[in-house]
């Protein structure tokens, strides 16, 4: 028998143990050992059950995901579990940890099911771009019902075992040593004298409208296909007997298997675990973190404070006045009244943290004590150079300087100061307590240790960490001003805004740039124009509608309009009708006679413009990886997850088309579409985006 699954003997109860480190995917070598442990079983004088149980942190996470897109190799999970099912001895589940997707479907294969108290279960195909394929929707809604069983499948979300119990998913809950539990439950069965309860042979549940449901969950996902195609599988749970269901979702499963979204799906699972993993920081230990200082209770400051008292570290918050801080105070408590309202935090932590965790201060010598400082003050050099002089003057010596700046030069910041190697740059996305992107900007002379504590930091806030190198906006801002070009562009050549922000989120994008634009903030990109055009940089089609929006006031959805109108509440957006015949003017300012553009041409636009920047990130070390400038979009611009992030999308959809496309669109303008060297060289060696990042 593999030596994945160990087999031994409890009397009358065969106890099949899984052993697959660190979570128990169903690997192939576990299927074949789950399989042979049956037979043994069953071929074993005087056993009557069989328990399986799993060793370590989980019953099972699920089937091997790295498996996938490999030619799959017998005995197939649901065969398995139909073999499982089918075991004239009585077959108990024994589940900790968690037991999701496949690992679900075994023990709903198993005759009873036994949990401790902090097991999770869950279906989380869909976040793989697939649904249950090992019979978990044909076994699931027999158990619960219908629209119980949609909910699991269609959300992916991990349920506890309190409410799996009252779903009806486990039958009991015993805190304890789970084998122990499960061979006391097996004995308890057999004395008792039950008989085997294979699912698959209870009464389908009652039906829905299934085109209507099908119809709302696909309109919920934003593009994504595979939730409402648990809708058709468990459809044919209830229409059609066991075995032609079982039928229907596997034919569900391998069509999905093969679609994109899959892949980026994938893509992304594997990404989002591989992006903190640096080689060079592998065997560097981070500095201790304990209590941090804010500079700065803006928006950006108090969403960095509570996301790090939500961690559980100490801050000291500065600002300039009392009122200021008093400002800053209230920010920060109206975000932890929000987590207290989430269920994150208790009204006690909550009133805790305000009394004893943070401090609020107008002296720099009060973050004397701070282990690490983000500065998140005004983006301008001269004002972050006063503040790190100060930081330079009070902080103790090894404490960790950070900026939260969005653009500017890391290595002069750090020249400034006394200590360059304790200087990085922490780019956090508003709200920063929210939104799961850090960039970790790593000067010239950071020290690897600091870096690394750059991503403990972020570990411990719960974010998504990504290395950026210096250049201006970073990975992600520097993309974004490069796409936001090719938008405003096709604006002035005859688009609309809103025509764009439809195609975009057509594509699956939570908000078309406009849209974000708004949700930002107007005033920020115009500082942004400001500065470059103080710095001799003007555009070569200098459009103005956007400072004009400025001028008059309109900031976005703070002001109430932008782009578009907020007057009936932010999600009730309508255009700005005065937008429009402010581009009017422009291109009649510059000559142009403006052209219609189709979804497809916009996006194919952007999406050159995006792809094209991201290579020339990567291709000059800006980016560690492609993988990193497709988490980076990910969670921090809203990228489609299904897509995988730009750089997945790109090689999906084929390099040389794309790169095509931009060398026709330099015809128009040369230098700004002028092709990543790193994209020409791919296609020349016939090669993808994908193959970089398997060089680790
Ligand atoms: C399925 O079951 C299809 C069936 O319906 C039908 C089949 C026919 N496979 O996340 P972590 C690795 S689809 C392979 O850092 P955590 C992971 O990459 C599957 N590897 O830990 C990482 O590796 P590394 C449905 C897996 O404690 C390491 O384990 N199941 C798998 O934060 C630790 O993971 C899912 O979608 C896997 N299934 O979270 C569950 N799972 O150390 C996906 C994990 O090299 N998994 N790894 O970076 C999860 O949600 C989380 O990993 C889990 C642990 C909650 C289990």
């Amino acid at each position: 028998m593999s030596d994945k699954i160990a087999y031994s003997r409890e009397g009358d109860i065969a106890i099949l143990t899984v052993r697959n480190p660190p979570v128990n995917a169903l690997s192939h070598a576990v299927r074949q050992g789950l399989s042979d442990g049956m037979d043994q079983a069953e071929a074993d004088d005087g056993v009557r059950a069989v328990l399986i149980v799993g060793e370590g942190r989980a019953f099972f996470a699920g089937a091997d995901i790295t498996e996938f897109g490999k030619p799959p190799l017998e005995p197939h999970l649901p065969d398995l579990i139909n073999r499982i099912e089918a075991s004239p001895l009585l077959v108990v589940a024994s589940m900790h940890g968690v037991s999701l997707g496949g690992g679900l479907e075994v023990a709903l294969g198993c005759h009873y099911r036994i949990s401790v108290p902090s097991a999770k279960v869950g279906l989380p195909e869909v976040h793989l771009g697939l649904i249950p394929g090992a019979g978990g929707t044909q076994r699931l809604p027999r158990l619960t019902g219908v629209e119980a069983a949609l909910d699991v499948m269609t959300t992916g979300r991990h349920i506890g075992a309190g409410k799996a119990h009252e779903l009806g998913i486990i039958d009991v809950i015993k805190d304890g040593d789970p084998k122990a539990n499960g061979i006391a439950y097996a004995r308890q069965l057999l004395e008792e004298g039950v008989s085997r309860r294979p699912v698959s042979e209870m009464d389908p549940p009652a039906p829905i409208d299934w085109d209507a449901a099908f119809d709302t969950i696909l309109a919920k996902g934003r593009g994504q296909i595979s939730p409402a195609w648990c809708v058709r599988a468990v459809q044919a749970a209830v229409e059609k007997p066991f075995a032609e269901g079982l039928k229907a979702e596997r034919q569900i499963f391998y069509d999905l298997m093969q679609t994109d979204q899959r892949q980026g799906m994938i893509h992304s699972f594997f990404s989002e675990r591989a992006v903190g993993n640096l080689p060079e920081l592998k065997d560097v230990n981070p500095r201790g973190i304990q209590h941090i200082g804010v500079i700065g209770g803006g928006t950006m400051g108090a969403g960095i404070a509570t996301a790090a008292l939500l961690a559980g570290l100490e801050v000291t918050m500065l600002e300039m006045s009392a009122e200021a801080g008093q400002a800053a105070r209230d920010r920060i408590e109206r975000n932890l009244s929000g987590a207290v309202k989430r269920g994150r935090i208790t009204p006690k932590q909550h009133d805790q943290i305000l009394t004893h965790t943070l401090v609020v201060v107008t002296n720099y010598d009060k973050l004397q004590d701070v282990d690490l400082v983000i500065e998140a003050v005004f983006e301008d050099m001269e004002v972050k150079k006063k503040v790190f002089a100060e930081l330079d003057r009070v902080c103790k010596p090894g404490a960790i300087l950070a900026s939260n700046t969005s653009y500017l030069n890391i290595d002069e910041i750090a020249a400034t100061t006394s200590r360059p190697s304790d200087v990085l740059g922490l780019h956090f996305f508003s709200p920063a307590h929210v939104m799961k992107l850090l960039e970790v900007v790593v000067g010239d002379k950071t020290a690897p240790d600091v870096t690394a504590t750059g991503f403990a930091l972020g570990k411990m806030l719960g974010k998504i960490s990504v290395r950026a190198g210096v250049c201006d906006g970073f990975i992600g801002n520097r993309i974004l001003a490069t796409y936001r070009t090719a938008a405003d562009q096709m604006i002035l050549d005859g688009a609309s805004p809103y025509e764009i922000d439809n195609a975009l989120e057509d594509f699956g994008f939570a908000m078309g740039p406009f849209a974000v634009a708004d949700l930002a903030g107007l005033d920020i990109g115009w500082a942004v124009r400001k500065r470059k055009r103080a710095e001799g940089n003007v555009p070569k089609r200098d459009a103005t509608y956007a400072d004009t929006l400025c001028e008059q006031g309109h900031f976005g959805q703070k002001t109430g309009k932008g782009y578009y109108d907020y007057a009936a509440g932010p999600k009730a957006r309508v255009p700005n009708p005065d937008v429009l015949p402010m581009i009017e003017a422009d291109r009649a300012r510059l000559g142009i006679t403006p052209r219609a553009f189709t979804h497809e041409e916009i996006v194919r636009r952007y999406m050159a413009a995006m792809v094209n920047e991201s290579a020339k990130v990567v291709g000059e070390g800006i980016a560690r990886r492609p993988l990193d400038v497709d988490m980076t979009l990910l969670f921090g611009y809203g990228f489609p997850r299904y897509r995988g992030g730009p750089l997945k999308w790109a090689d999906i959809v084929g390099l040389e088309p794309l790169l095509n496309d931009i060398k026709s669109y330099a015809a128009e303008d040369p230098d700004f579409w002028a092709p990543a060297p790193l994209l020409e060289q791919l296609v020349a060696e016939n090669k993808t985006f994908d193959d970089l990042n398997k060089k680790g």
